[in-house]
């Protein structure tokens, strides 16, 4: 039974969670003693590293995406993967690094850990800092966390401006498979701005990625305001679901901003530039805000919209008879209180069966249980999040196509 099945697997979720902060604690217990036991070594070894701060980083290569990518699991968009919703069915509460959607701008870049620092510069700190890959792993417990958070795409089911509402926008077509929930370890970046001595004046902080150059528009970066650099949940993270972060994640580290759009969530981070002035980038001016007539002031892109999607291939073809349809809900604000489904074409709706773990800015899982005749039908899911918002019929046209966020209707097929 479904539901049996969400209670076996929230408990592991809590028993995984438990795992990852003892097995954190007991490889840095491991690391300090490593370090006595080496004494004079160490220091031999880390006066070259010294030396060699301020070394460009090397990136090998940066081509394509690196983990493999089936057409089971995904659909290939240019230099994106888009994660097909069938392949969470039966899966836990977690998106698997398999699974995993990959938004690239250009590439995934194969950096050396041990030659990369993070430099953290800029008007907005006093004394500009090199961080290692070691300083990030060894950092103190009370600067480090562990969340469990999604990451979406802006533009995630940007496709069904065109195909539902009539009005195609520019930009990859995604379904609504631009999005995941992760388990993420990192060191809060609030605690890495303190060593760099962060100024009061502050205002903005960009981080930087180390992929290739986006033609014309330099590297990837985007700046975040201070309030949201210093929230807690910012994290510096090199661990997803408790592996070393994967290379199409951002490797060695990326940026994690819960419930702000995937732009916001720099991978491959070798840079970070604080400023004393507001910061631009083609990700904050020309790109990443709403342009069109209902937006006359084009605002920033910034918190995530609430989505909901099926768990079946789009379109999909199902046998007659009695089932259960299951499917996940999001808010970039909190949790989801409610998610409704209709399948009549909107006349009626029926609450879907909530689990319990229904975690803030991360998703819900739900079942509905479903009994249909053979048939064409459209099959539309609304969820009302913690914050009030309930997913419209439309949405208003956007030329780049972000925060889709109306009902999207799948089609199905009963035979
Ligand atoms: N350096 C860098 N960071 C990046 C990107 C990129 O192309 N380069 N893509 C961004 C976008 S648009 C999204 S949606 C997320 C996607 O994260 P993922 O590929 O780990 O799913 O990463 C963000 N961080
Ligand atoms: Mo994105």
């Amino acid at each position: 039974m479904t539901l049996d099945e969400f209670a076996y697997d929230r408990e592991r979720l809590e028993q995984r969670l438990r795992q990852l902060g003892d097995r954190a604690l007991s490889r840095r217990s491991l690391l300090r003693g490593a370090a006595v036991a080496t004494g004079g070594t160490a220091l031999s070894v880390a006066l070259p590293r010294l030396s060699q701060a301020a070394d460009p980083v090397v990136v090998t290569t940066c081509a394509g995406v690196v983990k493999p990518t089936p057409p089971e699991l995904f659909r290939t968009l240019g230099t994106n993967r888009e994660m097909l919703w069938e392949a969470m069915a039966g899966q836990g509460y977690l998106t698997p690094a398999d699974r995993f959607f990959v938004r690239n701008h250009t590439c995934t870049p194969q950096i050396e850990a041990r030659n990369w620092r993070l430099r953290i510069e800029g008007s907005g700190v006093e004394r500009p800092v090199n961080i290692s890959y070691n300083e990030i792993l060894n950092a103190p417990d009370s600067d480090k966390a562990t969340v469990v958070k999604a990451v979406e795409c802006a533009g995630n089911a940007r496709g069904f401006f065109g195909t539902q509402q009539g009005t195609p926008a520019s930009g990859t077509q995604w379904r609504l498979g631009a999005v995941g929930v992760a388990v993420w370890t990192g060191v809060r970046l609030s605690a890495l701005l303190k060593r760099a001595r962060l100024k009061s004046t502050a205002v903005d902080v960009m981080p930087e990625g180390l992929d290739d150059e986006v033609t014309g528009q330099g590297h990837v970066r985007r700046p975040l305001p201070i309030e949201k650099a210093l929230h807690p949940d910012t994290l510096v993270v090199y661990q997803m679901n408790g592996r070393e972060l994967p290379p199409d994640h951002g490797f060695p580290v990326r940026l994690l901003v819960p419930g702000w759009v995937g732009i916001s969530s720099i991978k491959w981070v070798g840079r970070i530039e604080v400023s004393e002035q507001p910061l631009y980038s083609p990700w904050n001016t020309t790109s990443y805000r709403l342009f069109g007539d209902a937006y006359p002031d084009s605002p920033l892109v910034t918190e995530q919209v609430v989505k909901s999607a099926l768990e079946l291939p789009f379109p999909a073809t199902l046998a007659a008879g009695s089932q259960t349809l299951t499917g996940r809900s999001w808010s970039g604000k909190g949790t989801i209180s409610a998610v409704e489904v209709s399948v009549d074409g909107g006349a009626t709706w029926t609450p879907a069966q909530l689990d319990r773990v229904n975690l803030s800015q991360a998703w819900v899982r739900w079942s509905f249980p479903w009994s249909p005749t053979p048939g064409q039908y459209v099959v539309k899911v609304r969820a009302t999040d913690s914050a009030g918002r309930v997913q419209p019929p439309t949405v208003p046209f956007n030329t780049q196509g972000y925060l889709f966020w109306a009902v999207v209707n799948h089609p199905v097929t009963v035979q």
